[in-house]
């Protein structure tokens, strides 16, 4: 099976392909497909906004599309940046401008969680599937790898950016939603799944 991501997001478009991939699904990145949007974000929600995304490029393709809106929640800053995530800080800041806000927040009030949804569109409808990944905001950043946020994430002590891909992928936001996304589609299409 083929899918075209609905993303301009390099680090979506990997993930997805290390998860998906070895399940049988091709993914396909816009330019791939021969697209090249970028609609307004102007949802409420993270479903709103995936969806958003989904529907743009869908109506351009002619197979299956899948879009990912997706955040960081600081309890401490009731939400944010949640589904302002992307726009909080220009990027390659966002792990500095979150840790100065939080200069002062001490350890036990540092929760915080990544959200994913990832809203689908095919043939035969529509949906979307939202997990999510529960953890701590540091104190510095750490690691080399993964994207945005990770530095300052930490799952079990460690920061996501620490993690190598696959370890990141087992415990993510992307990666649980993501796993939700192949069941929908095995009940879909069943066996037939690998060979459309
Ligand atoms: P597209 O809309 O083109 O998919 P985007 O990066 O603008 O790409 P979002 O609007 O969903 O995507 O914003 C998500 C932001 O949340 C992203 O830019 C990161 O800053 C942050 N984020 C999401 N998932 C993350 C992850 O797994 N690790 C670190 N930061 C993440």
């Amino acid at each position: 099976m083929k899918l075209v991501m609905a993303t301009n997001n390099e680090n979506k478009l990997r993930e997805a392909r290390e998860i998906l991939s070895p399940l049988g699904i091709e993914i396909l990145s816009q330019a791939e497909a021969g697209v090249d949007t970028n609609p307004e974000e102007n949802g409420e929600t993270f479903a709103e906004n995936a969806m958003i995304k989904a529907a743009a490029v869908y109506e351009l393709v002619q197979c299956p599309v899948i879009a990912d809106d997706s955040g960081l929640c600081v309890d401490a800053l009731n939400g944010a940046p949640g589904v302002y995530s992307a726009r909080y800080a220009p990027k390659g800041e966002e792990c500095q401008t979150l840790l100065k806000e939080m200069k002062h927040v001490p350890d036990d009030q540092r929760t915080a969680h990544f959200q994913c949804c990832i809203a689908y569109i095919d043939a035969e409808g529509y949906g979307t599937v939202s997990a999510s990944c529960a953890g701590k905001i540091g104190y510095e950043e750490r690691g080399e790898n993964g994207f945005g946020y990770d530095p300052v994430f930490l799952y079990n002590g460690t920061t996501l950016a620490e993690m190598t891909a696959d370890q990141k992928n087992a415990i993510s936001h992307r990666g649980a939603a993501l796993r939700l996304l192949f069941e929908v589609f095995r009940e879909r299409y069943g066996d037939k799944h690998a060979d459309k």
